[in-house]
C-alpha cells in the first residue's frame, strides 16, 4: 500500500511511521509543514526507499491533489496539538485543524482515497474524578478549549463527508500519549527534561487532574488495525486503561530519577483545565481484536526518561523557547 501520513514528523505521526516500517511493507510519504512541532530528525534513521518526506501544508489544495492522485490511503495526524498554545493564539488551530482537514477531505472525495482521521478524547469534554463512567463512542461532544473544539469540528467534518459524499473514512479518538519524540512543551517530556536540566517540575494547580496514558506505539498499532480492518464510517476509541493524576506522574518521574518525590513546584493552573479523561476501548478490542502491548506505565515511563537522557540533541534546541513561553504565563 502507498500511504500518506500527514504530520508524520510530529510526535505520534513519527511513532506511527516507525511502527509501519517495522510491521508492514507499506511505502510511506510523510506530508508535514515542519512547524515548531515537526522535526525531520525524528525520521532520519528510517530507510530512504520506504519513507519520503514532503514538506508542505495540508491546506495547500494543489499539493494535496497531486499527492492523493498517487497514493492508496491517508492517515491524518497533522494538527496544531497543544492546549496551552491554543489559549494564547487560537488562529493556527482553526487554519490547520479545521480548514486543513476540510482541504484533505475534498481531495479524498475527488480521488476516492481511503482516509483515517486521528483525533482525541478531548472532544468529549471532561469527567468528574469519581464518575464511574468513561468515554465511549456514543458520548456527546462537549469540547472545552480552542484546541479540542477545533478537533471536534474536524471530526464532524469527516462524519459529514462520509455521509454526504461517501468518503471512505474512519475516525479514532485516543487518550494522552507518551513515549519518544514528544515535544518538550507537553507534560511528561517537559518534566523529564526539566529534571535533566536541574529545573524543578511544574504542576498546574493542585495536580489532581487525571489523564489516561497510552504508549504512542500502542496508539500506532491501534491505528494500523483500524486502517486494515476498521469498518468504513465507524469511530473507534483508543485507550489502554492508564488513568493517573498529574501529581502521581510527576512524583513517579522524580522517583525514577532518584530525586525526592516532593521536589516540584505548583504553578498557575490552565484556564478551563479539563479535570479527567478516561477511555472505554471495548469496541476496538472486541470488534477488531486490538490489545495494547505496553501494560506497565512505570516501565514505559522509565524507558521514556532513558530516551530523553540519550537524545538531548533532539530536544534541547526547543527547550529554552518553550520554558520562556511558560515563564511568561507564570507556568
Ligand atoms: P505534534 O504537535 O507533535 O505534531 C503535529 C505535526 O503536524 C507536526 O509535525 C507539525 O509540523 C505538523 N503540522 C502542523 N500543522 C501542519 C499543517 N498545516 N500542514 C502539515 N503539517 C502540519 O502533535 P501530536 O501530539 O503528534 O498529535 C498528532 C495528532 O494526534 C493530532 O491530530 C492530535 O490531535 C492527535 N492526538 C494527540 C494525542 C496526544 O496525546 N499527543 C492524543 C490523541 C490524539
Ligand atoms: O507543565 C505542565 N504541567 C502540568 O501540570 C504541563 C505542560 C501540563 N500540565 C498538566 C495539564 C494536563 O492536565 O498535565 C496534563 C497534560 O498536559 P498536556 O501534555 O498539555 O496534555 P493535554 O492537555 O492533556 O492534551 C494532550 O492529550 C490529548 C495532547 O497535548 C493533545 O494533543 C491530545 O489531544
Amino acid at each position: 500500500m502507498k500511504l500518506i501520513v500527514t504530520g508524520g514528523a510530529g510526535f505520534i505521526g513519527s511513532n506511527f511511521v516507525h511502527h509501519v516500517v517495522a510491521h508492514t511493507d507499506h511505502q510511506i510519504t510523510v506530508l508535514d509543514k515542519l512547524t515548531y512541532a515537526g522535526n525531520a530528525a525524528s525520521l532520519e534513521d528510517l530507510p530512504e526507499d520506504r519513507v519520503r518526506l514532503v514538506v508542505g501544508d495540508i491546506g495547500d489544495a494543489d499539493l494535496i491533489d497531486d499527492l492523493f492522485r498517487r497514493h492508496d490511503a491517508v492517515v491524518h495526524y497533522a494538527a496544531e496539538s497543544h492546549n496551552d498554545n491554543s489559549l494564547a493564539d487560537p488562529r493556527p488551530f482553526l487554519d490547520t485543524n479545521i480548514v486543513g482537514t476540510y482541504t484533505l477531505l475534498e481531495a479524498a472525495r475527488r480521488h476516492d482515497i481511503r482516509f483515517h482521521h486521528v483525533s482525541t478524547d478531548e472532544v468529549y469534554g471532561d469527567l468528574e474524578l469519581d464518575d464511574p463512567d468513561r468515554f465511549t463512542e456514543s458520548t456527546p461532544y462537549n469540547p472545552s478549549s480552542p484546541y479540542s473544539s477545533t478537533k471536534a469540528g474536524s471530526d464532524l467534518l469527516v462524519r459529514a463527508w462520509i455521509r454526504s459524499f461517501g468518503v471512505r473514512a474512519t475516525i479514532s479518538n485516543c487518550s494522552n500519549n507518551y513515549g519518544p519524540y514528544q515535544h518538550v512543551e507537553k507534560f511528561i517530556p517537559r518534566q523529564i527534561t526539566n529534571v535533566l536540566r536541574g529545573i524543578r517540575p511544574k504542576l498546574y494547580g493542585a495536580g489532581l487532574n487525571v489523564r489516561d496514558w497510552i504508549h504512542a506505539d500502542d496508539h500506532s498499532s491501534a491505528v494500523l488495525t483500524i486502517l486494515g480492518t476498521g469498518v468504513i464510517g465507524e469511530t473507534y476509541l483508543i485507550g489502554a486503561d492508564g488513568e493517573r493524576s498529574n501529581k502521581d506522574v510527576v512524583e513517579l518521574i522524580l522517583e525514577l530519577s532518584g530525586l525526592p518525590t516532593d521536589a516540584y513546584d505548583h504553578v498557575v493552573d490552565r484556564a478551563g483545565h479539563d479535570l479527567r479523561y478516561a477511555i472505554d476501548s471495548t469496541k476496538l478490542r472486541t470488534e477488531l481484536g486490538w490489545r495494547p502491548a505496553y501494560r506497565d506505565f512505570r516501565e514505559g515511563l522509565a524507558a521514556t526518561i532513558e530516551w530523553y537522557r540519550a537524545h538531548e540533541p533532539w530536544w534541547s534546541p526547543a527547550k529554552d523557547a518553550t520554558e520562556a513561553f511558560y515563564a511568561a504565563q507564570g507556568q
